[in-house]
């Protein structure tokens, strides 16, 4: 049936007389059936990836549907035949923040490229009816409000899987909801979610608080609760907990339906651990195949064929040890499996940095994961390094055949196809439309660098976008920015590893030069998005200080027509899909050896921004892909960084002592300005703790950033040689294609 002939199936014949909620429900209902038929047509293979993650960040999924289908052209043509504008219904989606950021987003992504691949690839998780909080701002402070997604015509089919979930104590019913992942011109794969009918959305209170002892109601209420108490903590194991047990029952019944004896359960399932969310899955399946009347030897052999480890980050603060004594109250079924775990590896490696259960009787679930999986990974060469050098060394030296790096990637049907119709309408006619599935012919671009109307056209594309950026700040946060400046652009969660302090550092020394005279060649707007974990006291001061800034800066006539700065609300998925294309310098200045990978950098560069970073976790990669004239990096190695951790020689006071700039930007934070627009004790706090503490050595790097930011705005000034520089970062996008990732995935853990 052709797309006119659907819609106005499910407009009653009269497209022009729908409002645009009818189109949207309708459309939603046509994806869904063009997604079963596609399923129909592919059908199961013998062995199959299951890649069970506690987030999966996916964003809005019509237009990405629609594109997938193939079809995205002609529903938004015959729709504006009929006056109606996809856009315009597009937006009628809530957003399912279904994850924190980085880590849920490559689970989204990893779906799309193993559909687009071919490869039959589940993800499994949780169906938590509010995403990551929404974020408000009031009197320059981040407020957190409750984030629903689930509409009565939402993108989940109920199904009849359920199962009982057995909890220290009690038990709850389970119930999995299916969504469709639609491969680009291929098969079509679901993202499994489990939920439980008893949950009670009535039981949320002011803004985001819940009673956390109420399992019964809260199970899947919301997304990582907050864990900066017991019961929050409590809460993430009942959830990771409920998560496992119900992926292990389901792949456990899909492979036995194909016919599996369990024995060979490696030949039927590969199970992928997005970080150590999922651990728990070890010891519930062995758990499950002695129920199944295997020996418990035996047990361990075929879960240790089967399931891979994925680690995301060396933070300590991140890995997850939980209690003996949680533990035994959630999952004490569980106990005796993890503790012939842990006897069993300790016989074997006595070395303490590699027990499972330590001395003060924690579970490290990493550990777990390392000596019970078959394959662990970082996520891009840096990190996998450090990784193996350094923090899982005494594993490295027992397993090194088990470590191997997978450096992240990204969806360019989502990132540039979705996101920038422009610059990837431009590349269609240039290239034709290759680069779709195969990323790696973007590179062809090259053949172009010395064209002066391709450079022209990469700018004109830039700036419509830039146009169309302010125009969405003025409608929706009533900012208005100059389109002819720098969009100077840090978007990702609010870490102090980060550095969004380093970034406001420079607006204020900045800001300070301007009052000074010494103005700016171009005006320059810079940009920030983020939100901060609720319980994280350092991370809101620092969204304060911006939020300061943005307000004595944008009101000081004598400097915003110089200078401006933008704290973007509630920074999302749909938000980053805007923001990015507008870019001209994508910041990326983590502290060397502290950002796994990054994938933002990769979004960027894909859409022809410039990266300002430093040599840590992708960046590292993108410098050598795009040479040292197209990338800015600056700020001390992660070699050095290592070093001055394990000497404990930073002092950041010295550098706050030895240099005036610095001096100044930092006593700015805490002067009469700010303190006359901002909070003593927020910016006091973080005043102090920079000072004293600068665990992310800050200061070490600030003037190096300060060098090589002025460089980069330098260099804007040549427009087309800034225009080649855009153009080899496009190019040489195409390796952090997320297909590119899976495909390497496949080819050396899952063997599909
Ligand atoms: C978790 C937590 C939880 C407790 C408080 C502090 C804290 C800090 C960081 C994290 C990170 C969790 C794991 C994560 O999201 N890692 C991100 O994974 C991305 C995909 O691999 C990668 O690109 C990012 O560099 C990495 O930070």
């Amino acid at each position: 049936m052709e797309i006119r002939e659907k819609l106005e199936r499910i407009c009653c014949n009269n497209i022009a007389a729908c409002t645009d909620r009818q189109l949207y429900e309708g459309l939603l209902e046509i994806v869904k059936e063009m997604a079963a038929e596609r399923e129909k047509q592919v059908g199961d293979r013998k062995k199959k990836v299951y890649y069970i993650s506690a987030e999966f960040l996916i964003g809005k999924l019509l237009s990405n549907n629609l594109i997938n289908l193939g079809i995205y052209d002609e529903v938004k043509e015959t729709l504006a035949q009929y006056g109606k504008d996809l856009a315009k219904i597009e937006e009628l989606e809530p957003e399912p923040s279904l994850g924190n950021g980085g880590l849920g987003r490559l689970a989204a992504c990893f779906l799309d490229s193993m559909a687009t691949l071919g490869l039959d690839g589940d993800g499994i998780g949780l169906n938590y009816h509010f995403g990551l909080f929404l974020q408000k701002f009031e009197n320059h402070l981040q407020k957190e409000l409750p984030n629903p997604w689930l509409e009565k015509e939402n993108w989940l089919t109920r199904t009849d899987v359920t199962y009982p979930v057995q909890f220290g104590g009690f038990t709850v019913q389970s119930r999995m909801y299916d969504l469709d992942v639609i491969g680009y011109e291929n098969r079509t794969n679901k993202l499994h979610l489990f939920d439980i009918e008893s949950v009670d959305e009535s039981i949320v209170e002011e803004g985001i608080d819940f009673d956390k002892e109420d399992i019964r109601r809260n199970l899947t209420l919301f997304l990582y609760p907050d864990d900066s108490d017991d019961a929050g903590r409590r809460l993430r194991v009942y959830q990771q907990y409920f998560m496992v047990s119900n992926a292990a029952r389901f792949i456990l019944a899909e492979c036995k339906a194909k016919g599996c004896s369990l024995y060979d359960l490696p030949d039927y399932a590969a199970i992928q651990i997005n970080d150590t969310h999922p651990s728990m899955v070890i010891p519930e399946l062995i758990r499950l195949l002695m129920e199944e009347g295997i020996s418990i030897h035996d047990a361990i052999g075929i879960v240790s064929k089967t399931c891979a480890y994925t680690n995301h980050t060396i933070l300590a603060e991140a890995l997850e040890r939980w209690p003996m004594d949680y533990l035994n109250q959630v999952v004490p079924q569980l106990m005796p499996i993890i503790r012939e775990l842990d006897t069993l590896a300790k016989k074997k490696y006595p070395d303490k940095a590699t027990a499972i259960i330590d001395e003060d009787n924690r579970v490290h679930m990493a550990h777990m994961d390392i000596h019970y999986g078959y394959s662990v990974n970082g996520v891009a060469h840096l990190h996998t390094e450090i990784l193996k050098q350094n923090e899982l060394n005494a594993f490295y030296k027992i397993y090194p055949e088990k470590f191997n790096n997978k450096t992240n990637g990204i969806t360019f049907r989502r990132w540039l196809m979705h996101c920038n119709h422009g610059l990837s309408s431009y590349l269609d006619e240039l290239l034709g439309s290759g680069w779709h599935k195969d990323a790696g012919q973007l590179e062809q671009l090259l053949h172009f660098a010395d064209k002066e109307e391709v450079l022209r056209r990469l700018l004109d594309i830039k700036q419509e976008n830039k146009r169309a950026l302010a125009d969405y700040l003025k409608e929706t946060q009533g900012v208005e920015v100059d389109e002819n400046s720098i969009f100077d652009i840090q978007i990702k969660r609010l870490h102090e590893y980060k550095r969004q302090q380093m970034n406001a550092l420079y607006v204020i020394h900045k800001y300070l030069e301007i009052k000074k005279g010494k103005v700016p060649k171009r005006p320059i707007t810079v940009i920030f998005g983020a939100k901060a974990a609720p319980a994280y006291v350092i991370a809101k001061d620092i969204i304060h200080l911006i939020l300061c800034l943005q307000d004595i800066i944008n009101q000081d006539t004598e400097v915003s027509p110089y200078l401006k700065v933008v704290m973007v609300e509630n920074y999302n998925v749909t938000k980053a899909e805007k923001l990015i294309p507008a870019c001209d310098i994508s910041e990326q200045i983590s502290l060397a050896s502290k950002e796994a990978s990054g994938t933002g950098n990769m979004k960027f560069m894909l859409n022809g921004a410039l990266t300002l970073g430093t040599m840590d976790g992708a960046n590292v990669e993108i410098a050598q892909l795009v040479g040292p004239e197209n990338i800015y990096i600056f700020g001390e190695s992660s070699d050095t960084v290592i070093e001055h951790y394990a000497n404990a020689d930073y002092v950041s006071k010295n550098y706050y002592e030895k240099d005036a700039d610095i001096r100044e930007a930092m006593d700015f934070m805490v002067g009469k300005e700010m303190l006359a627009v901002g909070n003593r004790e927020n910016l006091e706090r973080l005043f102090k703790e920079l000072l004293n503490k600068d665990w992310f050595m800050t200061l070490l790097d600030f003037k190096s950033y300060a060098a090589r930011k002025e460089e980069a705005y330098a260099d804007y000034e040549d427009r087309m040689a800034w225009a080649g520089k855009m153009l080899v970062n496009i190019a040489k996008a195409g390796y952090f294609s997320s297909d590119r990732t899976i495909a390497e995935y496949n080819r050396d853990i899952w063997k599909l």
